[in-house]
């Protein structure tokens, strides 16, 4: 059976590693793919990649819109986060999921062994990346979950958006130095770390800190995880668990067997330093 990850740039994908090593695992047949979707031709790309026989596909940027309009069935999270990384052919039928934000808060509860319930969560971003993990998150029952964004009238948008799903906030990043202090799990969804620059906190939020998450992966010590060392921060992360745990999620339910995670993140964890 073919799957493959889709996506423009590709090349930098973990997700061929991670499938074959899962496929190993568990003893299943299967053959799993890196594809350079052209920038204005996924559907006709994915129309093609389905007739040779594919039974599913990752999509990871800048598809995740692309792939939720081509798919005619959607899950709940699919929904809420309104994007997909994951579908699934079965004869006409074309279902999406999103497993990004499922796969975050297993890796932070599961394999970072941090609790967020009773905790306060803070979340820089208000994009794509933030969205799919709001629900997951506000259901680990944190005690406040703050949204901060550059543009506060984005976070309000998506805020507005989860009303009534749990404690949830905004603040602009200025007026967090108000509020500072006292979060436990600070994650970075912004796309800054993919520039090299730190989001504009103010010095001192975060102090305190039990973890410090990373969404990108792959870029070593960002200049927000520098910053969270710099403060004490227990525990510093990037997305690379994130991202094998969504992996796990999507093979079991693709093929019925769940992997287990363990060795595949400790294989392709980059010390931070
Ligand atoms: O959501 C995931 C996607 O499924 C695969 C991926 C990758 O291969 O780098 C990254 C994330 O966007």
């Amino acid at each position: 059976d073919r799957y493959a990850v889709i996506g423009n740039p590709i090349g930098f994908s973990k997700s061929p590693l991670i499938h074959g090593a899962f496929a190993k695992m568990t003893g299943q047949d299967l053959v799993y793919e890196a594809i350079e979707g052209p920038l204005d031709g996924f559907r006709e790309r994915v129309d093609q990649f389905r007739t040779e026989g594919a039974k599913g596909l990752n999509i990871t940027a800048p598809f995740k819109l692309d792939a939720f309009a081509y798919a005619n069935e959607l899950s709940e999270s699919a929904k809420r986060a309104g994007a997909a990384n994951c579908l699934k052919f079965e004869g006409d039928r074309v279902i999406a999921e999103n497993f990004d934000g499922i796969g975050l808060v297993r890796d932070i509860t599961v394999n970072l062994g941090v609790k967020m319930a009773g905790r306060r969560v803070l979340m820089l971003g208000a994009g794509g990346a933030a969205r799919g993990a709001l629900l997951p998150f506000l259901r680990e029952e944190p005690s406040e979950l703050v949204l901060v964004n550059r543009t506060l009238a984005k976070a309000v948008a998506l805020a507005e958006e989860f009303a009534g799903c749990g404690p949830l906030m905004v603040s602009g990043y200025a007026e967090l130095a108000d509020l500072a202090e006292g979060y436990d799990v600070v994650v970075n969804a912004t796309s800054a770390s993919l520039r090299g620059e730190m989001p504009p906190l103010p010095g001192n939020v975060l102090r305190g800190a039990e973890l410090a998450y990373e969404l990108a992966y792959g870029k070593g010590l960002t200049p927000f995880l520098q910053a969270a060392r710099t403060e004490g921060v227990a525990k510093l992360a990037d997305g690379v668990g994130m991202l094998v745990e969504q992996a796990a999620e999507a093979f079991a339910w693709w093929r019925g067997v769940r992997p287990s995670t363990a060795q595949v993140i400790a294989e392709l964890t980059v010390p931070l330093s």
